[in-house]
């Protein structure tokens, strides 16, 4: 907010949730309407593991979307039952949801997530996304045949990788939220911490660079985060669940290790606008996606 004059009687204030199956688009939403990378981004599912909220300060309003951990049909451990109390928790605490899909595509996780809603209170937009990707009869059929008689209370059709159709939704979603006063600081973007945003970056370089099966067996701790002079020394833990997926982590020569040190350290730069120095080492921890002891340690709190 550039603005100095205080938020009058016309200010709005509220909670918004990004629901949709796993790759939909939903951090990539975020993202555009934050203008910034918050949450990370992967062509993998299940790459947000835990709520986080990005919050929007503009002289009209505060939004606070919740980027939730996508709904999960398989939930036998103990990481995919933690997501699944997540996305469930986001529903009850909204004034909207935003539900995404992805033009041209509903099938039975989506049909699954739309009945769900059903028994929501809060109103639902939808947000048919990737429009990008499909041509324009195969949309409007789509449209036709799936959305039409659903009964939202608005649709949208917009990418979110080009940004299309983003200020669309922020000025429908700042219609429907109940006049009040701001609740973060204008110049706060999220509740999670730096130490967090950090392990998020870390963790992305790691879910892009690394092999299809590793990663979900894969996550990151920060050891070290301090300021020192004009540098951000971060030290991250990689924690794997097997020793044959440390050797692929670190690679032949450690070359693997090397270039998702950098492309971390690129992210973290551009996140917090300082020159960071970043180290890693890999460490083997037996099962820890199984382990509520463990999801605990890593800071899997709710
Ligand atoms: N072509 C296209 N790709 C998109 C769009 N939005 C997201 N993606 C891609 O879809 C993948 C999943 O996106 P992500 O935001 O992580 O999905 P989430 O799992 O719902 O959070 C990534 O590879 C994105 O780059 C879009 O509008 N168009
Ligand atoms: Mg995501």
């Amino acid at each position: 907010m550039t603005d100095p004059t205080p938020p009058g009687e016309d200010y709005r204030f509220g909670y918004v949730a990004l629901v949709g199956r796993p790759n939909v688009g939903k951090s990539t939403l975020m993202n555009a309407i934050l203008g910034q990378k918050l949450s990370i981004v992967t062509h993998k599912p299940q790459t947000t593991r835990q709520r986080i909220a990005g919050i929007k300060t503009t002289d009209k309003g505060q939004v606070v979307y919740l980027d939730t951990p996508g709904i999960h049909s398989s939930a036998g451990r103990a990481l995919n039952k933690y997501m699944n109390r997540v996305a469930k928790a986001t529903f009850r605490d909204v004034e909207l949801i935003l539900f995404l899909v992805e033009a041209g595509r509903w099938n039975r996780q989506d049909r699954r997530i739309a009945k769900a809603l059903e028994r929501v209170d809060a109103p639902v937009f939808l947000v048919v996304n990737k429009v990008d990707l499909v041509a324009k009869e195969e949309l409007l059929g789509f449209v036709a045949d799936n959305v039409e008689s659903a009964g939202f209370a608005e649709v949208f059709l917009v990418s979110a990788l080009k940004g299309k159709g983003v200020a669309d939704i922020e000025q429908k979603v700042m219609e429907v939220l109940p006049f009040s006063m701001p609740f973060y600081d204008e110049d706060q973007i999220t509740d999670r911490s730096e130490r967090f945003l950090a392990a998020e970056m870390v963790r992305e370089a790691l879910t892009e660079r690394l092999h299809q099966e590793l990663p979900y067996a894969v996550t990151v701790e920060i050891e070290q985060f301090r300021r020192d002079k004009n540098l951000l020394r971060i030290g991250a833990i990689i924690w794997v669940e097997r020793d044959s997926q440390k050797q692929i982590v670190i690679g032949k020569g450690g070359k693997s290790l090397k270039g998702i040190g950098r492309q971390a350290r690129e992210a973290l730069e551009a996140l917090f606008g300082e020159k960071v120095f970043l180290e890693t080492w890999v460490k083997v921890s037996r099962d820890w996606t199984r382990s509520d002891k463990m999801l605990e340690r890593m800071g899997y709190d709710e």
